[in-house]
This record gives C-alpha cells, structure tokens and sequence, in this order.
C-alpha cells in the first residue's frame, strides 16, 4: 500500500539530482573553512536572501539558537509569540543553553504579534529587568496555519526594534514558501531583519541542513557559536550539494504544494465533523479541528494510517497535515476517501 506521509515536509527524500551532486561534491575540511561546496552554498543562501553572509548548520532548532546566542547574552531577554516554534518545540535551549529569558506575546490567528503588545513588552533600562535584546518572529507560522507575514508586517517590527535598539531573528524555516505564497523574492523578506534561519531540508527536500543568514559580522560570530554547540561538521560537502539544489531546483515548485493543501482543506471543509476554514491556508501547512463529540485526534491518526494516510495529533481533537514534494493531487483525492470513510 502507498502511504501517503501528510505528518510534515520534514520528510521529504532527496532528489535524484540531490544524490548524484551529493556523489560528486568537491569536499574538504569545513571547521578549517576548506570545503568547496560548503562556501558555494553560503555564498548562494547570502545572496538570494541578500545578506552579506550565510552559514550551513545541522539543523533549524540549532539555526535558531545559534542566532539568539549570537544577539543575546545570559540574563537577556527575547520577545517572541507564545506559539513560536523557538518557543513551543525547542525544548526552551534558549533558556536551558544560553541562559536566555523569553518573554511571550500571544500570536494572532495570522501569526503576527501585535505592535502594542510587543511595544509594551520591551524593557525600561531598569535593575529590575532583564535587557531586551531581540523580537523574534517566525514566517511562514507553523502553528498558525503556516501563514506567510507579510513585508509590510515585517518592515513596522524592524522599524519598532531600531526605535528601541533591538534586534530582529526571523524564524524563516519556511520562507521560501512564505516567498512564494506572497509571489516576492526571499531577498524582500529578509530585507527588514538582522538575521534569519531557513531549511533546505523541509519543503525543499534536502536530506539535512540549514542556514542562518545575516551580516558578516554576525555570521562570524554564529560560526563561533555553532562551534561551541558541537555543530562544526567536516566534509559537509555532502550535505551542502543538496542544499545548493534545493536552492536553485526546489523553490519555484512550492506553489504546487500549496496548490495541494488548499484542495485538501476544501474537500474536508465539506465534510462532517471537522472544521477547517480553507480561505486560511495560504501555503502548505492545514490544522483540522475535529468535533470534541467524535472521534478523538489520536484515534482518527491510527485509523487514517490503516488506510496508509498519515497525519499528526496537535490537540486531543486537532490534526496537521503538511503536503509537500512527495504528495501529489491524486494523493490528496486519495487521502480525502480516507478521511471521508472514516468521518461519515
Ligand atoms: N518543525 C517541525 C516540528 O518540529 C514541529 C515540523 O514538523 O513542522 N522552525 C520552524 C518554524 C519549524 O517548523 C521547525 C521544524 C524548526 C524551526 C526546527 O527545524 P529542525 O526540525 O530542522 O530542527
């Protein structure tokens, strides 16, 4: 049977493009900056986010602290949603590694944090307080239906921050999706903040790997930090090659996946017992609110995976399916029976 993996585009397999770069990659020592591959790669991240430079690091949980060790010390404070990735699904390593202090705003539905809040929550130089360092904001939002931020958005938190002398991170795991569901360069989106952290191994398929983005001097001292994590990789050549054809093959197709989650949240927005708003879901990421009288989340996930549709449990009665490289239209009509079956 096909399994049909909607869990996230974090599964994702390498192209055949992918593996036969990856054979062939020039490699080298990278803690010594000596891997051809490697430099071409963050040479290509800095410019198509137009940065001055990029560094390759294992993972976007490791992207995204590397970035707040480089912006905050110990004792200091970020502001961040309370339902911000760095937030809800990094183990707080902010706090726990670096001694960082974060201070929540709740996301609107769209995840943008609103201005007021945010204005509200930066420090007064006071003895009492931790020091504000940094926002954080997260494009597109995970938990919050995978919504792209708008650049409009983007420009008034960066003109908030220079006001008051802080910082801005850009959890941008998915901004190529947020690039092409707003039809903009990723360059225009990152324009506004200080740094930012992508993925090449979500819905760009790379089998592993990162980047944060920002100044050079930034980024030199990231290098420093990813160090200190254990993140300094050798030959990572191997990783990079697929990284630079994610980069220059995989982005253009992301319209089909989000193509692909708005069909599949319009053929369950018609069925009974859950409740999913497809107007909302503007790239490749759904949230299913199922009925609190029906079947609970965890006991539809095992029945749709005996009908080899996968899905995860994000509530006792909510669902996220992710559609990505390895699901197609056919797939999405295949895995709408399945719901369908189940459900009526
Ligand atoms: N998100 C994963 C899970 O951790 C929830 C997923 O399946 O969506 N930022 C954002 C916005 C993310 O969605 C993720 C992964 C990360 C950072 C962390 O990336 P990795 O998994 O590479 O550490």
């Amino acid at each position: 049977m096909r399994v049909i993996d909607l869990r996230s585009d974090t599964v994702t397999l390498p192209t055949d493009t992918m593996r036969r770069a990856m054979a062939t990659a020039e490699l080298g020592d990278d803690v010594l900056g000596e891997d051809p591959t490697v430099v071409n790669l963050e040479a290509l991240a800095a410019e198509m986010t137009g940065k001055e430079a990029a560094l390759l690091v294992p993972s976007g949980t490791m992207a995204n602290l590397i970035s707040l060790l480089t912006h905050c010390g110990r004792g200091e404070e970020v502001i961040l949603g309370d339902q911000a990735h760095i937030f809800f699904y990094e183990q707080g390593g902010c706090a726990a590694v670096g001694g960082i202090h974060p201070r929540t705003v709740p996301n609107n539905p769209d995840g943008t944090m609103d201005l007021t809040a945010v204005r509200d929550s930066i420090r007064a130089d006071d003895p009492h307080f931790p020091r504000t360092r940094l926002i954080a904001i997260e494009n597109t939002h995970n938990r919050c239906s995978g919504t792209p931020l708008s650049a409009a958005y983007l420009q008034s938190v960066a003109d908030l921050a220079s006001e008051h002398g802080v910082g801005v991170h850009m959890d941008g795991a998915r901004i190529f999706n947020a690039a092409a569901a707003l039809n903009l360069p990723v360059a225009d989106l990152a324009g506004p903040v200080d740094s930012l952290s992508f993925c090449l191994s979500k819905g760009l398929s790379a089998p592993v790997g990162s980047m944060v983005c920002g100044s050079r001097a930034f980024i030199q001292q990231a290098r420093r930090n990813r160090k200190v994590l254990g993140g300094g990789m050798r030959q990572a050549g191997v990783i990079a090659a697929a990284g630079i054809v994610a980069l220059q093959e995989m982005t253009d197709r992301l319209v089909d996946d989000h193509r692909n989650a708005r069909r599949l949240a319009e053929g369950l927005s018609i069925l009974r017992r859950v409740q999913v708003d497809p107007e909302r879901i503007k790239t490749n990421i759904i949230y299913v609110n199922l009925d609190p009288q029906g079947l609970p989340a965890a006991e539809m996930v095992a029945r749709l995976s005996e009908a080899g549709v996968r899905v995860g449990a994000t509530g006792t009665h909510q669902l996220r399916a992710v559609t990505h490289y390895g699901i197609s239209a056919e797939d999405i009509d295949q895995a709408l029976k399945a719901f369908t079956l189940i459900l009526d």
